[in-house]
């Protein structure tokens, strides 16, 4: 009976998944949010404070002091000597730029020290754009361009040109900061940064990490020439390495760590991957058609399908850890734009909570646009909240600094920004011919009932939510027991997915007339509103 562990390292958190592979139990979870256990790297919900709200960095010795930290933690919890397999996930897109010491720091790692001590000189550029940033656009006109066009983009890597992709981000680094590229040895995905360091070696991007990066060929799975002479010149695809296929070991842990931690020396690193990706098998979604909402940092929409769709625009095709492709819409604007309107307020999640309990469906017809932060789908990148009434199937934008006064204002707010995030939502799964059947959820909100069943309300379809509130590390260390007994995706999920979903939610037909109403004037009052910024 051997048990294998999962991670995830997303915007906020690090957390740790134990299973039991003979069992399909889930016998151990733990996390650590950065914010609060490593307030010396000076981080506000993960990522860096600037001053031009387009640039979102994070520092990823933090990630580094992060999963020792955990790992460390975990041998009081569970008998780290029976982990037989170790895999991962980090957020999407993030780029760590090592220098020329990278290989012989990890080739010389020591037990007995922190891995920060010892690897804190490897990096030739101090901080990692993440996926909230949004300062690429030159660059990703320009990679448009280089390959055709934003629509042949699309056809070719699963998605348009994107601030937040990988391709854009290195070639911004790449113009803007000459020499630190220069010294730049290594690039690769804060997945494949943090499984090198497990690994004692540089490891390979998996195809389905690669995918968010604008420089994959979807169809031949290899980096697309064009693209990376666009993105970084000849030197970029010795940085990169080749990718690999998703769930492939990759050889046993570095000697020095499994003493450090206390797993066997024949303990296997399997490749790490993308959050979303992860969460995908996370959560069962091994069929053609499986639809997921992933409440995080970000709101992430997502359906497996079998073959390349094409996605209007702000959609994005991944490959799926399966070998599948996934299609998904990401929304910056999750749970960072709820806290925002919880705080606003002065409420805390009991107080959000009852005010979705005391407002009603439809809201009396007040919606919000709640772009706190640059937004992706729609494209945003001056953010600012837009606050609008719907009467007489018409939209009235108000000014978004206006003061809340009444408790009221303030229930209608919660509810606004709920009911504007899934409407959003369900006008891009329209839009592509995402029709979800059942909904699986999962991320911190997905533990609020009251907002699944507006998710159910506004979609009109069942609702599930996983009882583990991180799929995504439960779907590592389901690529980590895949990789390492080959037990297939449908039984792995009957065994550890299946009992770990709750009851369905049921959509209440009677406001399927409210929901298609709200939604018209979503759309409409979301393309005046960019109409209006393109005018100013
Ligand atoms: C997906 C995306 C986000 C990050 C969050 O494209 O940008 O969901 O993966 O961690």
């Amino acid at each position: 009976m051997s048990l294998v562990l999962g991670l995830d390292v997303s915007t906020q958190s690090l957390t740790a998944v134990v299973i039991d592979t003979a069992a399909g139990r889930v016998v151990h979870q733990q996390s650590v949010n950065f914010d609060d256990s490593f307030p010396e790297y000076g981080t506000c919900h993960g990522v860096l404070p600037h001053d031009d709200p387009r640039v979102v960095h994070a520092p990823p010795l933090l990630w580094v002091a992060a999963l020792d930290s955990v790992l460390s933690g975990l041998q009081g919890a569970v008998d780290v000597s029976r982990v037989a397999a170790i895999a991962g996930s980090a957020q999407q897109h993030a780029t760590v730029y090592l220098n020329d010491l990278f290989e012989a720091r990890l080739a010389g790692l020591v037990h007995d020290q922190p891995l920060t001590a010892q690897l804190a000189c490897v990096f030739a550029r101090p901080t990692a754009p993440v996926w909230l940033d949004a300062s690429t656009s030159t660059d990703v006109e320009a990679l448009n361009g280089a390959l055709g066009g934003a629509e042949r983009c699309a056809h070719l890597t699963g998605s348009v040109g994107c601030e937040r992709f990988s391709g854009p981000q290195i070639r911004r680094f790449a113009r803007m900061e000459p020499t630190l590229w220069e010294r730049t040895a290594h690039v690769q995905l804060a997945s494949s940064f943090l499984a090198s360091l497990l690994l004692g070696k540089p490891a390979p991007a998996d195809f389905c990490d690669a995918s968010g990066m604008n420089l994959l060929d979807l169809a031949t799975r290899a980096w697309d020439p064009d693209a990376l002479q666009c993105c970084g010149g000849d030197a970029l695809s010795r940085r990169l390495g080749k990718p690999v296929a998703p769930c492939t070991v990759l050889g046993s842990t570095a000697p020095a760590l499994a003493l450090r931690y206390g797993f066997p020396v024949t303990c296997q690193i399997v490749t790490w991957t993308g959050d979303n990706p992860s969460s995908a098998v996370g959560l069962g979604l091994v069929d053609d058609g499986a639809c997921a909402l992933s409440l995080g940092t970000s709101d992430v929409l997502f359906a497996i399908t079998r073959g390349v769709p094409s996605l209007p625009c702000g959609g994005h095709v991944f490959v799926a850890p399966t070998g599948a492709h996934m299609a998904l819409f990401c929304f910056a604007n999750g749970s960072l734009a709820r806290e925002h309107v919880r705080d606003a307020h002065c409420l805390d999640w009991g107080g959000f909570d009852a005010a979705l309990h005391r407002t009603v469906s439809g809201n009396g017809g007040a919606m919000m646009l709640p772009w706190l932060c640059p937004e992706i789908v729609p494209k945003v990148l001056k953010p600012g909240i837009v606050r609008f009434q719907v009467a007489n199937s018409t939209a009235e934008a108000t000014d978004s600094r206006t003061p809340e006064t009444s408790s009221a204002a303030a229930d209608a707010d919660c509810r606004a920004v709920v009911e504007g995030q899934f409407t959003s939502m369900r006008l891009r799964a329209d839009a592509a011919g995402i029709r979800p059947r059942l909904l699986r959820a999962t991320g911190g909100a997905a533990q609020n009932a009251a907002i699944l069943q507006i998710a159910a309300d506004v979609f009109q379809c069942p609702v599930r939510r996983c009882t583990v509130t991180n799929s995504a590390a439960l779907g590592a260390a389901m690529c980590a027991a895949h990789a390492l007994n080959a037990s297939t995706w449908q039984d792995l999920t009957r065994l550890v997915v299946e009992p770990l979903l709750g009851p369905e939610i049921a959509p209440r037909t009677a406001f399927a007339p409210v929901y298609a109403c709200l939604a018209a004037a979503y759309l409409a009052e979301e393309r005046l509103e960019l109409h209006r910024r393109s005018l100013s």
